[in-house]
């Protein structure tokens, strides 16, 4: 399978059903207004907000729109849906570049979130790429305080037969990070994927911690970390990127991995990522197995959101 149809495999179902929403919507409002009209842009609104791009966002996209169609009655449809791919596509074409990947011995990757939104699994995702690639990687659990959450990341070390370093439930962050730093400066270790907390203990700050870390892994390994992955629950929407926020100002994080986009409609929130968080999506996570993993192409995302109803039927018509 090339990159570009297993992409369009296995995203098109959270894309289409947000891509569906917003014509059925849309054709919806247009009926009922007139043109370019206040009922048809407040209308427009509300579907993209629905469709999670943001209130930022929609509200950036519908003064788009106001700003171009003016007045002008009797635009239908097709002219409204014009109007938006092409300012759809403008933020997508502005969307921040992933840095390229260093070419460094040893690449230290973070990954950063709150509980539950698919950090160890992503974890587990990312290094099984790796090693299908021939690359050697080093897992640290460095979330020591959530129940379970060591044993988790190293049920999938043991699936995957790739080394971990772990330290005991409740045991400083920090400790395991620089521990696994060692371990994989001695072993010839190309990639250490560090899984890290959602929440710490209350007396203790999680944003602090990480500042912490990064600190620690720069001074260990000349450049790191090299990347700061947030991850993000498609699912929840826009309280997940009110979060999101924090993790971008404390955290540092350079791009984001949005999971759970199988059975979403929560595609447009990829638009509030460009526009809000002004971070890269790099991946998008599509299920829960190893391999549903799937790295984001804005080009093929634009595509997919904005295709006219005749690819929907295509799209619709096959098994995902
Ligand atoms: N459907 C689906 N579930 C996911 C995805 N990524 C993670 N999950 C599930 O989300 C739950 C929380 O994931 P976990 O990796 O433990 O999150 P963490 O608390 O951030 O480490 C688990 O049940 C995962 O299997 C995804 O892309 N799609
Ligand atoms: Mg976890």
């Amino acid at each position: 399978m090339t990159g570009k149809s297993a992409f369009f495999s296995k995203v098109r179902r959270g894309l289409f059903m947000t891509h569906t929403e917003i014509l059925e919507k849309l054709g919806d409002a247009v009926k009922k207004g007139f043109g370019f009209d206040e009922t048809v842009l407040e209308s427009l609104e509300e579907v993209l907000l629905e469709a999670d791009v943001g209130a930022e966002t929609a509200g950036a996209l519908a003064d788009a729109m106001r700003r171009r169609g003016g007045s002008s009655s009797g635009a239908d449809l097709a002219e409204l849906k014009r109007v938006l791919v092409e300012e759809i596509e403008a933020i997508i074409s502005r969307a921040p570049r992933p840095a390229a990947v260093p070419d460094v011995p040893l690449e230290v990757i973070f990954l950063v979130g709150v509980n539950g939104s698919g950090k160890t699994t992503t974890t587990a995702k990312l290094a099984a790429r790796e090693i299908a690639a021939g690359r050697p990687v080093l897992l640290a659990a460095a979330d020591t305080f959530r129940a379970g959450a060591i044993e988790q990341l190293e049920v999938w070390a043991d699936r995957l037969e790739v080394p971990i370093v772990r330290h005991r439930e409740g045991a400083d962050p920090s400790a395991v990070l620089f521990d696994a730093l060692a371990a994989a400066k001695a072993r010839g270790t190309k990639k250490l994927f560090v899984d890290t907390a959602g929440r710490l203990h209350t007396k203790k700050n999680l944003m602090e911690e990480l500042a912490k870390m990064r600190r620690i892994a720069a001074r260990e390994v000349s450049g790191a970390p090299h990347q700061v992955l947030l991850v993000l629950d498609a699912t929840t929407g826009m309280n997940g990127l009110e979060q999101a926020r924090r993790f971008v100002e404390a955290a540092g994080a350079t791009g984001v991995v949005l999971t759970k986009l199988d059975g979403s409609a929560r595609g447009g929130i990829v638009l509030a990522i460009y526009r809000e968080l002004a971070l890269p999506v790099v991946f998008v996570g599509v299920g829960e197995a190893v391999d549903d993993l799937v790295p984001f192409d804005p080009a093929e995302y634009a595509k997919a959101l904005l295709e006219d109803g005749a690819g929907d039927e295509a799209f619709r018509g096959a098994a995902v």
